[in-house]
């Protein structure tokens, strides 16, 4: 049985999964709930991680912001906050200006690294036992998060990796159970995160978003 009090990736994997709405719509509530789970177990990975949490964190409470404001209801999903703001002049679209924090840009920093999540917990699946966590995030990051960080986050990030336990330990983090046990949810639950994560890429692109400074 999960204990209730930790941390555990299926609670989180299980939002990521209801966020997809049948419409192929993503709703932020369940997105969002997503990725306070995921800052939970940063937390539990010891202070070398805080400076990653703190920006997540920073940017979930910008969006739950909007999300609890006079236009909440624009913010229900990602489509309709992407419309909204959009619209409505909301976003700076080439460089920094009134609209620095939308939810557009914000939402873009923790797409991009879902990304990342998405490339590493596949690395984690299909990695053997001894294989070592930290050289598979370090991998993962600089695939595909490191380009759009500057120099002293990317070396931060780094040495931040080289703290991370090993697989198995990291499986015991996860709270999920015996490794066989997480090795099939992560296969069941990979492709949703990726559908979420080609869904947000293709609406970003078709608005032409995917640069927002
Ligand atoms: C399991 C170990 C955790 C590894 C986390 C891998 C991601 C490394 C990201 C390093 C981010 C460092 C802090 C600040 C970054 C910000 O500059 C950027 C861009 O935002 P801007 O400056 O433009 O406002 N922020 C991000 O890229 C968002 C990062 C969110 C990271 C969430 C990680 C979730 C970890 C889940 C753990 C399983």
């Amino acid at each position: 049985m999960a204990d209730p009090d930790r941390f555990s990736l299926a609670e989180v994997l299980e939002s990521f999964k209801k966020c997809l709405s049948d419409e192929g719509e993503i709703l932020q509530e369940h997105y969002l709930e997503g990725w306070k789970g995921l800052v939970k177990f940063m937390s539990s990975l010891g202070s070398a991680f805080s400076f990653i949490s703190n920006d997540a964190v920073t940017k979930i409470q910008i969006l739950e912001d909007y999300r609890s404001g006079v236009n909440g209801q624009k913010y229900l999903t990602i489509q309709s906050m992407v419309k909204y703001e959009v619209d409505n002049e909301l976003v700076d679209l080439t460089k920094r200006g009134d609209h620095w924090d939308s939810g557009c840009r914000t939402l873009l920093r923790l797409h991009r690294a879902l990304r990342w999540l998405q490339l590493f917990l596949e690395k984690l699946r299909v990695a053997s036992d001894n294989s070592k966590t930290s050289v598979l995030c370090t991998e993962a990051y600089q695939d595909v998060l490191a380009k759009y960080h500057p120099w002293i986050i990317r070396k931060a990030a780094t040495v931040a990796f080289y703290m991370l336990p090993s697989r198995a330990n990291f499986f015991e983090v996860m709270n999920m159970g015996p490794t066989e046990k997480v090795v099939a949810i992560l296969g069941e639950a990979l492709p949703v995160v990726a559908k979420t994560y080609d869904i947000t890429e293709d609406l970003y692109s078709q608005h032409g978003l995917l640069d927002l400074p």
